[in-house]
C-alpha cells in the first residue's frame, strides 16, 4: 500500500480547540449543577455535539426537554465559538507546522476532517487552511464518526484511494471512523497506545515525515 494523503483531525491534533470544547462543557455542567468527572474530557473527543450532550446529562437526560437540549447545547456552542473567535496561529499544537512542511515536501496530499461543524474558522483564524488541499467538517459530514464519511468524503475531494489515506486522531471514535474507512492510522494524545494505530506518540512534535514512511527532504 502506498499512502498519498495524510488526512488530519482538526480538534487537538492540529488546533487547541479540544481543551476549548472541554471548556465549554465544563462552563455548562457548572451553570446546570451536574458533575464534570474527571475522564469525561477524554470521552467527548471526537463525538459528535449530541452525543457529547448526552454524556455529559447521563442520568440527568430525562430530566430535559428536547427544547432545552437544544438550548444547553446553543449555550455551550456560544461559549465555545468566543474562544474560536480569538483564536490565533499561535493555538496550533506543537509539531503541526513542521510536520505539514515535511510532508508537502515529500509531495504528499494533506487534508483535514473534523466531526466539528466549526472546524473551517479555527483552521482559517490559525492561518491553517490555506496548507491544506481539502477540509471535510461536521456539515459536510453529517453522520459522526465512529461513521467513516467525513474521512471517505475526504478521500474523494482529494481523489485519492482510501486505502492510499492515512489519518492522525485523537479520539477512539476517529480511529474507529478511520478503520472503518480503510486507512491506516497514526495515533497522538489519548491514542497514543490504542492497539489499532500504526504510529503512536505523545503529540506531533514527535512524529516526523520519516517516521510515517517518507524520506524528509528539507
Ligand atoms: P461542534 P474533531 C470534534 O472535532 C470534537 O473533538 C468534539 O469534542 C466535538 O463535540 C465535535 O467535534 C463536534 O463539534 O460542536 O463544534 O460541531 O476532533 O473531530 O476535529
Ligand atoms: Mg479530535
Amino acid at each position: 500500500m502506498t499512502t498519498k494523503a495524510v488526512i488530519f483531525d482538526v480538534d487537538g491534533v492540529l488546533v487547541r480547540t479540544d481543551a476549548m470544547h472541554e471548556r465549554a462543557w465544563r462552563a455548562l455542567a457548572e451553570r446546570e449543577g451536574l458533575p464534570f468527572p474527571d475522564g469525561l474530557p477524554d470521552k467527548l473527543r471526537g463525538v459528535s455535539r449530541e452525543r457529547s450532550l448526552e454524556l455529559l446529562l447521563g442520568s440527568a437526560n430525562d430530566r430535559y426537554t428536547n427544547e432545552q437540549r437544544v438550548e444547553l447545547m446553543h449555550y455551550k456552542n456560544e461559549l465555545f465559538l468566543a474562544e474560536v473567535r480569538a483564536m490565533t496561529p499561535a493555538d496550533v499544537l506543537p509539531g503541526v507546522r513542521e510536520l505539514i512542511a515535511e510532508l508537502k515536501n515529500a509531495g504528499i496530499k494533506l487534508a483535514a476532517a473534523s466531526a466539528s461543524r466549526n472546524a473551517r474558522r479555527g483552521l482559517d483564524r490559525t492561518d491553517l487552511a490555506s496548507s491544506l488541499d481539502a477540509i471535510i467538517d461536521g456539515n459536510d459530514a453529517p453522520l459522526a464518526k465512529p461513521n467513516p464519511q467525513c474521512f471517505l468524503l475526504t478521500a474523494q475531494a482529494l481523489g485519492v484511494a482510501p486505502t492510499n489515506c492515512m489519518v492522525v486522531e485523537d479520539a477512539p471514535a476517529g480511529v474507529d471512523a478511520a478503520i472503518n474507512a480503510g486507512m491506516v492510522v497514526v495515533g497522538v494524545g489519548p491514542c497514543e497506545s490504542d492497539p489499532r494505530v500504526a504510529v503512536g506518540a505523545p503529540s506531533l512534535v514527535e512524529i516526523s515525515a520519516q517516521a510515517l514512511g517518507w524520506p524528509s527532504r528539507l
